[in-house]
């Protein structure tokens, strides 16, 4: 791949929709369970050193951070879902931010959904997928520490979200990912050139 590295800028952090930048560049945002890989997953993709904080303690993203990077593309990194050691008004104060990200969010062209590749993926990563494709948001699953895992485990992990999502219709790929050792940055970076250029298209 072309890019050994991706140059990226932090926009800002949206604490509720009327801080959303107004950009005129496609987005791709990533969703998932708090401690999923989110913010690394941003991190694995630019190269560029941590740009986006992550933490062993889940709940460390409380915004929506916006990112501006090299491919002309913004990354939005989301706060998680489900973790319950968040105190239950902040967490239904996430969900509408989410909520509303995904409702109001023009520029978003791709849902990256984070699953935990170890795990089954559990009620909150079914409701999400269920409101994408309800929705029509195009969205690809980003199975995350993969270096946890068997290769034969991952491959088995990857059949299962490709069976459950077969008659999906806004699903793009499912690709299994390793944050730590940089596997399925390629396929990625792949993913996101061809969701914004063909939005590009259609713009023009
Ligand atoms: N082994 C391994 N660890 C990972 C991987 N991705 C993330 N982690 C670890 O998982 C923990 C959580 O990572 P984050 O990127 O902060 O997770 P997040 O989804 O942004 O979490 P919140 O912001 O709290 O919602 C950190 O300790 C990371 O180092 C991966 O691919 N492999
Ligand atoms: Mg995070």
């Amino acid at each position: 791949m072309a890019f050994v590295t991706l140059s990226a800028e932090f926009l800002l952090g949206a604490a509720q929709p009327a801080q959303f930048p107004p950009t005129d560049a496609p987005e791709v945002a990533m969703v998932g369970r708090s401690n999923v890989g989110k913010s690394s997953l941003i991190n694995a993709i630019l190269r560029t050193g941590k740009v986006a904080r992550v933490s062993q303690t889940p709940g460390k993203t409380q915004e929506i951070n916006f990112f501006r990077t090299e491919l002309g593309v913004v990354l939005a990194d989301l706060p998680g879902y489900g973790y319950a050691a968040v105190s239950k008004v902040r967490r239904t104060e996430f969900a509408s931010l989410i909520d509303a990200y995904l409702n109001q969010r023009e520029q978003l062209q791709c849902v990256f959904v984070l699953v935990d590749a170890r795990h089954d993926p559990m009620p909150h990563d079914m409701a999400m997928l269920e409101r994408l494709e309800f929705m029509g948001r195009r969205y690809a699953v980003v199975l995350t520490k993969c270096d946890k895992l068997k290769p034969a485990d991952v491959e088995a992990r990857v059949e299962q979200l490709r069976g459950l999502l077969a008659f999906c219709h806004h699903v793009v790929d499912v690709v299994p990912t390793s944050a730590t050792a940089g596997d399925g940055r390629n396929a990625l970076i792949g993913i996101i050139k061809r969701v914004t250029q063909s939005s590009q298209e259609t713009q023009s």
